[in-house]
């Protein structure tokens, strides 16, 4: 009877380290199995960077001009709080007085439009304050605070609704488009005084 017993209690014995090393085995086996899938995902292995690749690339350049109403008005300097105030840095700035040559090459994309003869008038009135800003999507922000091309109708918080006189003497300009913004801080500032 003893001689069976302990038969018995061996084969259970053996039986509980048989299945206490398939569990590792098994665990072992699945945590190898997630730790190739993750190595071999590439949306995974780039999970931490993504996000940070995609904010860089969401920072832009974009031209700002105080137009020659708003400098003889003394404004600019609260224009360039209000910019400052909604997170734009200004990387690079120079004040001109524009010649008649300048201001219908920059505005040449008007030149058929009836208001050009007017626009060009006030742009050669008197010294402008140029401006590169920068900040995340900085051209589409820096168009919503100018606010609407006609004064009266921008809204009141925007800086045309504060400071501009009417739909010409707006106060001030922005780029439209990322392509604009390029060309149009070429045309007033070489690399090198831009800050980095
Ligand atoms: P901006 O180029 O100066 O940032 O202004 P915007 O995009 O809002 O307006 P846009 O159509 O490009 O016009 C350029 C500038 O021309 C003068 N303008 N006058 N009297 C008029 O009907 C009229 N329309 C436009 C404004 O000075 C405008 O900013
Ligand atoms: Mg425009």
């Amino acid at each position: 009877m003893n001689v069976f017993k302990k038969i018995g209690s061996a084969f259970a014995v053996a039986l509980m380290v048989f299945s206490v090393t398939a569990i590792a085995d098994d665990g072992e086996k699945s945590s190898q199995e997630q730790s190739s899938v993750a190595a071999t995902n590439p949306d995974d292995a780039n999970k931490g960077n993504e996000k940070s690749d995609k904010e860089q690339s969401k920072t832009e350049r974009t031209l700002c001009m105080i137009k020659p109403d708003a400098v003889k008005n003394h404004k600019d300097k609260e224009i360039e709080d209000m910019i400052k105030a909604a997170g734009f840095k200004v990387v690079a700035e120079k004040e001109i007085t524009m010649t008649q040559e300048q201001a219908e090459e920059f505005y040449k994309e008007h030149k058929d439009r009836p208001f050009f003869k007017t626009l060009v008038a006030l742009m050669t009135s008197g010294p402008i304050k140029a401006k590169v800003l920068e900040k995340e999507n900085a051209v589409k922000d820096y168009r919503k605070l100018m606010g609407a091309t006609d004064s009266a109708k921008a809204e009141k918080d925007t800086i045309r609704g504060k400071f501009g006189t009417d739909k010409t003497a707006n106060a001030v300009h922005g780029s439209d488009s990322p392509e604009s913004a390029e060309r149009e801080i070429k045309f007033f500032f070489k690399d090198g005084e831009i800050a980095n």
